[in-house]
């Protein structure tokens, strides 16, 4: 069975743990958002594909979610012995050579498509990992800072500022030029099913679907497409969408993101939503389904999938 993923960083690199779990022998391809992306030091990082890349990998910091395990901070504090600015984003040093290999192959004129399957050729986990896009497309936050609304590197948002600021907005850079990158519309095309993670809904899930070609594939494929909510009893398991949603006038409930996805046969983009056993969400045109959906271990995650699975058999092509 082909199983396609649209996932962002830390959640989504989880969820598709239990993807993989749940379908060992089948066909699995994750979409991941490039949205976090940021240059800094000269060298370009891509958040989420290395929080999926180390975390299917066996590489990650199961702690933090992002970076490397056993990872050391040398190179950091000789920045910012120097006085390099900026010293708020956490530059490992086992993490500098993912970011400095692709650094070199971006600058070789590859691809990020490219530069992902060479990175991912050495983690080797089972899932195909697929950028949205190829092209730059950075998500900035408009804030009021010091008196002036200016828009600021989601990166800077995130971990600079917590997500305290209040966003007025997310602009995607670059999403205009933008388009999916070789291989995610033929994945959702042909997917048998098509799975939403429980990623950031506005940062993560929105950005992939604004890559101008994406929710066209997700219209037209044949597969049912089934979301799982990452807002359970009113809160973000993990991560800031409760920062995200007020910008975008979302609710931060199960059923306010249901919603903002929307149904496919309504121009949306869901057939199934998943919500946690105590959250209820009444969206028409969308079977909505209660199952636990707290992703404590690859196990319970795996028991997700299957959820998402089966309502995806039920709903049929
Ligand atoms: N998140 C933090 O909260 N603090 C950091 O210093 C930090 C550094 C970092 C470095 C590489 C990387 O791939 C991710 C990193 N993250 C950090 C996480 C990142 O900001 C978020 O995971 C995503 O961009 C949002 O999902």
């Amino acid at each position: 069975m082909r199983v396609t993923v649209l996932a962002g960083g830390i959640g989504g690199a989880r969820f598709l743990t239990g993807v993989r779990a749940a379908c060992p022998s089948d066909e699995l391809t994750a979409v991941v958002n490039t949205g976090d992306d940021v240059t800094l030091h000269g060298l370009r990082i891509c958040a989420d594909l290395d929080s999926v890349m180390y975390t299917l990998g066996g590489g990650a910091d199961a702690k933090r979610g992002w970076g490397r395990r056993d990872e050391t901070w040398r190179v950091q504090q000789e920045l910012a012995a120097y006085g390099t600015e900026p010293t708020w984003f956490g530059l490992g040093d086992l993490d500098l050579a993912t970011h400095l290999v692709r650094t070199q192959m971006l600058d070789a004129g590859y691809p990020l498509s490219e530069v992902t399957a060479a990175l991912w050729s050495r983690w080797d986990p089972g899932v195909r990992l697929l950028p949205m896009t190829d092209q730059r497309c950075e998500t900035h936050v408009v804030v009021d800072l010091d008196g002036a609304r200016r828009a600021i590197h989601f990166q800077e948002w995130w971990i600079k500022h917590r997500a305290a600021l209040p966003a007025e907005a997310f602009v995607q850079v670059g999403v205009d030029d933008a388009r999916p990158a070789p291989g995610v519309t033929e994945a959702i095309a042909t997917a048998d099913v098509v799975l939403i993670a429980p990623s950031n809904p506005v940062v993560s899930i929105g950005t992939i679907l604004g890559v101008p070609g994406i929710r066209a594939a997700l219209a037209g494929t044949a597969a049912p497409v089934i979301g799982l909510s990452p807002i359970i009893a009113g809160r973000p398991v993990r991560g800031m969408a409760d920062a995200c949603l007020p910008a975008l006038g979302v609710e931060v409930s199960a059923e306010g993101v249901g919603r903002h996805y929307g149904a496919r046969r309504a121009g949306g983009v869901l057939d199934g939503w998943l919500v946690h056993e105590t959250d209820s969400a009444v969206i028409p045109g969308v079977t909505v389904r209660a199952v636990a959906l707290l992703m404590t271990d690859e196990a319970a995650t795996a028991a997700m999938v299957k959820a998402a699975l089966e309502l995806a058999g039920e709903i049929g092509p």
